[in-house]
């Protein structure tokens, strides 16, 4: 089947990402079925592993919304059990150079661009039988641009060929900065952003950002991003938690 989000960005539409840090099957069909145009399931930062996110993408592909993965490193083996879980697109955390970016883009793709290793288990019934033949060119892959080093290098990571797109991660991007992690606000972190999304659009790439506030998720939504990701589930629980018990007080 076609990337969905790919529709999306060509037509100049701002997608939304629902973003799952727990490793639990119910709770991202939940989100699956909540609007979003994708689901992103995290193995960064979230306490669970491949076994885990299996599930999960066969929850969130019950649904309309493109199943996404960002993987816990920039490596070959998680992200091609991943991808054969039926991942239609990868974000990769600390993206810091091309070299970086060429492993990812090569870790995605079967030969000849690539050296991801076949054995497509659940890319069949996500993708269907003809998963092969349009794999490389339905998957994603989104390198997330969140140090010093690679906003310095951002247009060669850019320029890497059959790499969609950069991913910003704001909190390690400001830590970087010298900043607080949540300074989400700050003219120095909104400036980089900026040259970001500049970058991107001048090399014909996408460019997606994780937005910690629902402020900035808007201020991303004015700076033309073509994916935002407004929070993650333990966010929004707590936020709503929060209104909730505010207004019963
Ligand atoms: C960051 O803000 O650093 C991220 O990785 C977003 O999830
Ligand atoms: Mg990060």
């Amino acid at each position: 089947r076609e990337n969905r989000l790919r529709t999306l960005f060509a037509q100049k539409t701002m997608a939304l990402s629902g973003w799952v840090s727990m490793g639990n099957s119910l709770l991202a069909e939940v989100v699956a079925n909540s609007g979003y145009d994708a689901v992103t399931v995290d193995l960064q930062h979230g306490l669970f592993s491949v076994e885990s996110a299996v599930p999960m993408l066969q929850a969130i592909s019950t649904t309309g919304a493109v199943p996404l993965v960002r993987c816990s490193e920039n490596g070959l083996g998680e992200i091609n059990k991943l991808l054969d879980a039926g991942a239609y697109g990868v974000i990769c955390p600390l993206i810091n150079t091309a070299e970086d970016a060429e492993r990812f883009v090569r870790a995605c793709h079967y030969s000849p661009r690539g050296g991801r290793s076949y054995g497509p288990a659940r890319g069949f019934m996500y993708g269907g039988s003809d998963y092969f033949t349009h794999a490389n060119r339905a998957i994603l892959t989104l390198a997330m641009i969140e140090t010093n080093q690679g906003f310095a290098n951002a247009e060669a990571i850019l320029r890497v060929s059959d790499l969609d797109g950069i991913f910003i991660g704001p909190a390690d991007l400001n830590i970087e900065m010298g900043l607080a992690p949540d300074a989400y606000d700050a003219p120095q972190l909104n400036d980089a952003i900026r040259s970001l999304v500049a970058l991107a659009r001048q090399l014909g790439k996408y460019v997606g950002i994780f937005a910690g506030t629902m402020d900035m998720a808007q201020r991303m939504k004015e700076f033309g991003m073509d994916l935002v990701a407004p929070g993650t589930d333990i966010q929004q629980i707590k936020a709503e938690a929060a209104r909730r018990i505010a207004a019963l007080r």
